[in-house]
């Protein structure tokens, strides 16, 4: 009788004889499978404008918006290099668009929003309707929509995009068409959908033009500013996030984009704020003002200052304090509408 094989040698030979059938055991991923909390991948990273923009400009020499469809440089997150992803669900880059230039009209089930940071005068149109970017502009392209861009102004205009591309290709539930025409028809004047539904009235009798995305396709700087610039007067100012507030589907008071939450902070001159953390990795755009971002997971911390239309991102479950001398505007999205939808999101406010 031959000696019994040690255990060691025995769950070898059973892994090898069914690796050709596609099996792995569970019990040697498991702990990694469900880890007892987030885990991400991504690390903390900031883009200092002053060294991203003369890349961008280089692009603008490089190709024309037209040939490239959308001239874009994607902010990578550093551990996910060559995925198109600031974090694991979502997309950013910052697209420029020069005088005389057209990026052309298409749609695609993805969702993208845009962040006005530099010059103005360009437009993005939505169904038939044209909205002018101006800096601190919240532009939402809801999924499925034509949409192209145009610049008939004078200087360069930049903006951040943001999009759920990761989501959607981890759903793989992507479509995307290139319009017959190179710009939409213009089919309402500028300011129709903000008319109808940017008031705090809707019209009486409607259907949600856009599915689950909000019917407002632009949110002035001028407006969201003014709110936060009243609230910083005359309301508590809150320790972790300053004064902060989200953007709504006025349809539904729930978040502008099914998949996307946005929102807008202002810290006040000297703000120091207190620590947390939640699962959904946020990324910033830097719209006024300096400050200083720590952030920290395990035995590693962060030390980030920014300036004005730098962008950053703070990944899931890494803990974050803001502080601001001078005080700032940040401009802010993150995954949170699926997290909820999914009853998995966590933040613990820690002090
Ligand atoms: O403007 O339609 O940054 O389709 C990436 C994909 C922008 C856009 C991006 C896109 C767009």
């Amino acid at each position: 009788m031959n000696a019994p094989l040690p255990t060691r040698q025995i769950r070898e030979q059973l892994y090898r004889d069914m690796e050709p059938h596609n099996l792995t055991p569970l019990w040697e991923v498991l702990h990694a499978l469900v880890p007892p909390r987030p885990n991400t991948p991504c690390v903390p990273a900031l883009w200092r404008y002053e060294e991203v923009r003369p890349f961008l400009m280089r692009a603008g020499e490089a190709i024309t918006a037209e040939e490239a469809v959308r001239r874009v440089l994607i902010l990578e997150n550093p551990k996910l290099r060559g995925q198109s992803a600031i974090t694991q669900s979502l997309y950013a880059g910052l697209q420029l668009i020069l005088p005389g230039e057209v990026a052309p009209s298409h749609r695609h089930t993805q969702g993208a929003l845009r962040f006005i940071v530099e010059g103005s005068g360009a437009y993005t149109a939505v169904d038939g309707e044209r909205t002018t970017m101006r800096p601190g502009d919240f532009i939402i392209t809801p999924s499925w929509t034509w949409h192209d861009h145009g610049h008939e102004a004078e200087e360069p205009v930049v903006w951040l995009d943001g999009l759920d591309i990761p989501m959607i290709r981890f759903f793989d539930a992507g479509f995307a068409q290139n319009d017959a025409a190179r710009s939409q028809q213009v089919t309402r004047p500028e300011g129709t959908s903000f008319a109808r539904y940017g008031h705090n009235m809707v019209p009486v009798r409607h259907d949600p033009p856009f599915g689950q995305t909000s019917p407002i396709f632009s949110y002035p700087y001028e407006r969201s500013r003014e709110a936060l610039h009243e609230l910083e007067r005359h309301a508590p100012v809150d320790a972790w996030d300053g004064c902060k507030l989200r953007y709504v589907n006025p349809l539904t008071g729930g978040w502008p984009m099914p998949t996307i939450a946005t929102f807008m902070q202002r810290l006040p001159a000297g703000f120091a704020g207190q620590p947390w953390r939640q699962t959904d990795g946020a990324v910033y755009s830097v719209a006024e003002g300096e400050g200083e971002v720590e952030i920290s997971a395990g035995e590693q911390t962060w030390h980030l200052r920014f300036r004005p239309r730098d962008h950053f991102v703070i990944p899931s479950w890494h803990t974050a304090r803001l502080t601001s001398g001078t005080g700032c505007v940040l401009f802010s999205f993150s995954d949170r509408p699926v997290h909820q939808a999914l009853g998995i999101h966590t933040e613990e406010r820690l002090s």
